[in-house]
């Protein structure tokens, strides 16, 4: 590392008769893992999840009226073309508001648009039958499906008189579909104890170390997990709020059913967000990331990306994201943190509005490529300042590549150092139409346009 940055500052030295602005920061930063994630898809013929790139399939209150897995369904083959290994879905089952909701407000686990209650046979989303259509479709295209599990939280319970709190409480569920009735015991406060980390608004809270909710949710048969798995056909588990809950939940539904598991702690901290994952035995959306990213493109201060997130942390556990269902804000630069996730280490994750609305899609489905065929290995910083970032991935199983974030006005060039010695390498974003020959001793002069990005590898 040493002999590393003196032969560095001696070539910087060379070289900097030619650079276009003076290198005010230099900062290098690996990370000791060398693959990306992968696991073995359980359903045959599946695209390993990680491989790729994951689509959020939704977004915050998408079409009602029991059309969208229709939607969906309409979309996955292309999306699959496109390099997506997995689709995570919204919250499938009949939640307290009917035909409104959005699935977080979760009433019976097994009603799938199928039993009249709640104010609608189906769900916002569609029928039990558009359902696994749809995901019959998805697994046909190589996608893992990925369900949303919210299991902090219940809703729509009768009123009961509750032994615990010695007042009466919305804790008596009687779902249609036969399975998993819930009473006062199954929720905080109870006999076990008075309440977990946390609790979601004034939804009732469910009580995961009471043995009943542990058969019900992942342990019986015809468990949550089980059924999900098996009779719907999901892949993969992406659990809401697990700030609500102790990781330990997470590990045992993972232990019991297997599967790509994610967990939406919501939190900027690395250090926990890492202990979360280890904990959880899980992937976690990289929250840092997220924030540092927002202060580096929106904040126009690109200075921010040499901050730790938990992709430096931990790669292999970070599911990394530009926004979600919960914070669907445009802002101009979008395009910039798509060109940052995409070639950085990390599972990324592309929202779909950004994806099929918002965004241009081309652009995208060539950052997907790039992710997908050029992303690979560790992660060197090779220069960044307020305005311009470039980084390299050092080859895995791949030529690896050199990003180049230009979030200034103009077009930006610089000299950087490269893995590859008297090689011609292109941009392959097709932004510039350089093809210089790097030197002997790697260096290279690259370019990037203004508020835009170009990605160099071997031609
Ligand atoms: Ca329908
Ligand atoms: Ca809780």
């Amino acid at each position: 590392m040493k002999n590393f940055k003196i032969s560095y500052l001696i070539l910087l030295f060379l070289f900097t008769w030619s650079c276009s602005e003076e290198e005010t920061r230099q900062e290098e930063s690996s990370t000791t893992k060398e693959a990306p994630i992968m696991q073995s898809a359980q359903r045959e013929g599946l695209k390993p999840i990680g491989s790729g790139v994951m689509m959020q399939a939704f977004y915050w209150d998408v079409p009602a009226g029991g059309t969208w897995w229709n939607t969906l369904d309409t979309k996955v083959q292309d999306w699959s073309n496109a390099g997506i290994d997995a689709i995570w879905l919204p919250p499938v089952s009949k939640a307290q508001n009917g035909p409104f909701s959005m699935g977080y407000d979760p009433f019976d686990y097994f009603d799938f648009g199928e039993y009249n209650q709640m104010g609608s046979v189906e769900t916002r989303f569609g029928s039990r039958t558009e359902l696994t259509n749809m995901i019959d479709t998805a697994h046909q295209y190589g996608l893992s499906v990925i369900a949303d599990i919210v299991i902090n939280h219940n809703s729509g319970g009768d009123l009961e008189a509750n032994p615990y709190t010695g007042t009466n409480t919305y804790s008596d569920f009687n779902p249609l579909s036969g399975n998993f009735f819930r009473s006062a015991t199954d929720f905080h406060s109870n006999n076990i104890h008075a309440n977990d980390s946390g609790a979601f608004g004034g939804f009732s809270d469910l009580c995961h170390d009471q043995a009943y909710v542990q058969d019900w949710l992942w342990k019986n048969p015809n468990s949550v997990a089980k059924y999900y798995r098996d009779v719907i056909g999901f892949d993969g588990w992406r659990f809401d709020y697990v700030k609500g809950f102790e990781p330990w939940v997470v590990k045992d539904w993972k232990n019991e059913v297997g599967g790509f598991s994610v967990g939406e702690y919501w939190d900027s901290n690395v250090s926990t967000l890492d202990y979360w994952t280890g904990a959880a035995e899980a992937s976690a959306f990289d929250f840092a990331c997220y924030y540092k990213m927002k202060d580096a493109f929106m904040g126009n201060n690109l200075n921010a990306l040499n901050d730790n997130m938990l992709w430096k942390q931990n790669a292999s556990k970070a599911v990394t994201f530009v926004t979600n269902h919960d914070t669907d804000e445009i802002t101009n630069n979008k395009i910039l943190a798509y060109a940052y996730i995409l070639t950085h280490e990390g599972y990324p994750t592309i929202f779909y509005r950004d994806y099929e609305e918002w965004l241009n899609k081309e652009r995208l489905n060539n950052l997907i490529w790039i992710h997908n065929n050029l992303a690979g290995g560790s992660t060197t910083i090779l220069h960044v300042d307020t305005e311009e970032y470039v980084a390299k991935r050092n080859g895995y199983n791949n030529d690896g590549l050199v990003v180049y974030i230009n979030n200034s006005d103009s077009w930006q060039e610089r000299w950087v150092e490269t893995n590859w010695s008297n090689t011609v390498i292109k941009d392959y974003t097709g932004h510039s139409s350089w093809e210089p020959t790097t030197q002997s001793g790697k260096w290279v002069k690259i370019q990037a346009p203004p508020k835009s990005y170009s990605v160099w590898s071997l031609k």
